[in-house]
């Protein structure tokens, strides 16, 4: 079984692109082709911004809510409205979040259009339940964000909350032995008369087709919590993207195994996987923005976990929570700052690559790209030698080309049987992770993990 893993690595390591070039001169268009962009970008900002942003995760004394604020502080949906009339972010600034996101290395924006309280971040014609007839900002962030993804290069996204919403009469939810979980029991009791179509009819496919249709190229419809949503009725709205916008990526949170790539959430699996994949996370406890919350993930740790999901084949989606005025907090911005400093050295060692032949190392970890039938290896060791030698167990390669990615020191290499070890400065160049680039003979074979 090993042996045919090892082939399926090879061939889409070294033919993958090829497939895709073909692909790309017909009018279909390849999952492979599909993905190319975002598998290599690897690092997107996830953006959870609404009108609950304005509470700050306070309500009634309470401090733990957050982008939940209706469901979990029990707010009718009238008095929801109500608070949602006072939603004006005046301090929004869709050029300086884009360049926030580009200078800290990130390739994509996801960006909340709806979230499960059904409120539009955008100029929604379906409903008067959205920043233009329900708030007080009149503007439309979405598009401001979208022109500014496309100044900048970065690629526009939006997440679209698909099986919860809190304003719709006709929007059950939840699962064998749980019923109406995360349903709107409050203005709409009777979880027995919804019926879901009618909500997919009359808001969510209406919305989806609006935002494929006038925000420009979409990168990625990131879907939200399909709850009851059948692989049937998934399909359909796979359809309508597909027709609209063929490029646009679809994870899959659209429906029961669909879409194009895999989503977990707040946490970076043990082992690599051939298929695409990312994993979303926050930098303190919360995705919609709550003062409250000082428990930040460090830089170094934000850091780690870039290379460690590129190092498994996936993408890292970090979020950030705006206030309610529409600032980025502080303590995100630092951090986005740090990550940015990294990548701006190393950033070969992740955009483009796949992952490690090896798996993980004690040391920190490994990813690859595959050049002209020869393998380049960006080792990103967290944990320098202190006596200045490292073992890459398993590299049975020859060793053509050998660097430090932030150093001009020289580092020396010496073939054993069971790898190579190499020898280097006493110094780490980089104190969270220093990269080491080597660049091998012929494509490795070495173990897959799923
Ligand atoms: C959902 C939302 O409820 C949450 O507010 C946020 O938008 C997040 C990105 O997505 O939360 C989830 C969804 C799925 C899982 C966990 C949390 N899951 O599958 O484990």
């Amino acid at each position: 079984m090993r042996k045919i893993k090892n082939f399926i690595l090879l061939f889409v390591l070294v033919f993958g692109s090829a497939n895709a070039q073909n692909a790309a001169n017909s009018t279909e268009i390849s999952p492979e082709e599909r993905m190319e962009w975002w598998q290599d970008a690897r690092f997107g900002m996830f953006i959870h911004w609404g009108v609950y942003s304005q509470a700050g995760g306070e309500w009634n004394g309470e401090t733990n809510h957050a982008e939940w604020l209706q469901f979990t502080a029990k707010i009718p949906l009238q008095e929801y409205k109500a608070y949602a009339k006072t939603f004006n972010p005046v301090k929004f600034d869709a050029k300086e979040w884009v360049s926030i996101a580009k200078n800290a290395g990130m390739k994509y924006i996801v960006v909340t259009s709806k979230h499960h309280d059904g409120f539009a971040m955008y100029n929604s014609q379906v409903n008067d339940h959205n920043i233009i007839k329900g708030a007080s900002f009149q503007r439309d962030p979405l598009k401001e964000l979208a022109e500014e993804c496309k100044k900048q290069g970065l690629r526009f996204c939006v997440y679209y909350s698909l099986g919860r919403d809190w304003e719709d009469p006709d929007c059950p939810t939840g699962y064998a032995g749980n019923i109406a979980w995360r349903s709107n029991l409050i203005d709409y009791p009777i979880e027995k008369d919804k019926k879901l179509q009618r909500y997919l009819d009359r808001k969510a496919i209406p919305q989806i087709k609006e935002l494929l249709t006038d925000y420009g190229d979409i990168g990625v419809m990131w879907f939200d919590t399909y709850e009851l949503v059948s692989k049937q009725q998934g399909q359909k709205i796979v359809d309508i993207i597909r027709e609209l916008q063929p490029k646009c990526i679809i994870n899959s949170r659209v429906g029961p195994c669909l879409g194009d790539y895999t989503v977990n959430e707040q946490e970076v699996p043990e082992g690599a996987s051939i298929k695409p994949w990312e994993s979303c996370m926050t930098m303190n406890n919360h995705w919609g923005y709550n003062k409250a919350d000082n428990d930040w993930r460090t830089s170094e740790e934000l850091i780690h976990h870039l290379i460690d999901i590129a190092s498994k084949g996936g993408n890292f989606l970090l979020n950030v929570g705006p206030t309610g005025e529409g600032v980025i907090p502080a303590e995100s911005v630092e951090r986005l700052k740090a990550v940015g400093d990294w990548i701006n050295v190393n950033g070969e060692a992740i955009y483009g690559t796949t992952f490690s032949p090896f798996g993980k190392f004690d040391w920190g970890r490994c990813t690859q790209r595959v050049e002209n039938g020869n393998t380049v290896l960006y080792l990103s060791v967290f944990d320098w030698p202190t006596d200045g030698e490292l073992t890459v167990p398993g590299l049975q390669n020859k060793v053509l080309k050998y660097s430090l990615l932030d150093s001009d020191e020289k580092i020396a290499v010496k073939a054993l049987d069971h790898g190579v070890v190499l020898k280097l400065p006493r110094k780490a160049p980089d104190a969270i992770a220093s990269v080491i680039k080597l660049e091998v003979d012929g494509v490795i074979s070495g173990q897959f993990l799923e």
